[in-house]
């Protein structure tokens, strides 16, 4: 199972966080946010105890690949009192935003009180990843896969959200003026037809702008006689109106290693983390590997874009 275009690739010293490293006993580690923060990066990182629910915990590193200084206790926790269920919090996505200078935390929390507990999105601010405003919850579920624009797009917040509709599993856009109220929903990126992002799709990391518009890593999802296999996509926005100018056609990372083929839930590759390093142009995805342990591929984003600039069907 390997990909059709090398442009990424896998940090030679992956998985880069394993349950072992944690300073304290918990099942896995997987699917982080991640973001610059202090000249450091910073991850959020989705941890399973052993009851089986989910908090997020801070891991701070200089390059990014080593020496993680992970926090320890839980960062992030589900509060009953928000009305999130302790089932936890789940997949975070993180982005600065310029216009209220604060980080948005987007994750992944479970309606209490409403039968199945159904995933819906919570928004989390903070300035320093020490103090944390609850915003509270967005739209309705089941919604997931979440994230603010890193801006305002003609004066309104916008967030990526997956809800399920008619049983389709599609990228919807939502519209806000006070990142409370959301409107003008539409279906952005329609999951494709019979092809390996046919089942599901959903957001990766938060959207990264570029000069060719906004990039998008996604992940896709294909059912399979032995199982799921979540794989990764790109696709560019038009960075005003957001349509999609261009997609490709085929995925370009997927389970491949070890450590992706078999976990907790095998054949996984779920980024919710990327990052740009300014000086290098590298772009670095952090991904949840079989829903066990956190790795990292990186490319050049230059590469990245020349590559979709060639990517006309799909
Ligand atoms: C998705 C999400 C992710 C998870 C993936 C594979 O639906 O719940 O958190 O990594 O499934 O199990």
């Amino acid at each position: 199972m390997s990909g059709f275009e090398e442009i990424f690739k896998r940090y030679e010293g992956n998985p880069i966080l394993t349950s072992e490293n944690w300073p304290y006993k918990v099942a896995s580690v997987f699917n982080p946010g991640a973001i610059k923060f202090n000249d450091e990066f910073l991850l959020l990182v989705r941890v399973e105890d052993g009851q089986g629910y989910s908090h997020l915990t801070i891991a701070k590193s200089k390059d990014g690949k080593r020496n993680w200084q992970i926090d320890s206790k839980p960062t992030l926790a589900a509060e009953p009192e928000l009305g999130e269920d302790k089932i936890g919090l789940e997949d975070p996505r993180i982005v600065w935003l310029e216009e209220r200078q604060e980080y948005i935390i987007t994750c992944v929390s479970f309606f209490k009180g409403v039968t199945g507990e159904p995933p819906g999105i919570s928004l989390i601010a903070t300035k320093d990843f020490s103090n944390f405003e609850r915003l509270g919850r967005q739209l309705i579920p089941p919604n997931k896969d979440a994230s603010l624009f890193p801006k305002t797009i003609k004066g309104y917040y916008v967030l990526i959200n997956r809800p399920i509709v008619e049983g389709r599993a599609d990228i919807w856009v939502s519209f806000s003026k006070d990142l409370n109220f959301w409107g003008k929903n539409r279906a952005l990126i329609l999951a494709g037809h019979k092809t390996w992002d046919s089942s599901r799709i959903g957001l990766g990391p938060p959207p990264i702008e570029t000069p060719e518009g906004w990039l998008i890593i996604y992940h896709g999802v294909r059912n399979t006689a032995s199982g799921a296999i979540y794989r990764v996509g790109l696709a560019l926005l038009d960075l005003e109106s957001l349509e999609v100018i261009r997609r490709s056609r085929d995925w370009i990372l997927g389970p491949k290693e070890n450590y992706e083929r078999v976990g907790d839930v095998d054949d996984v590759i779920f980024p919710c983390g990327a990052i740009v390093d300014k000086k290098t142009n590298e772009l670095f995805i952090y991904y949840g590997a079989a829903d066990l342990v956190v790795a990292l591929a990186t490319a050049n984003l230059d590469d990245v874009l020349t590559y979709l600039k060639k990517c006309t069907e799909y």
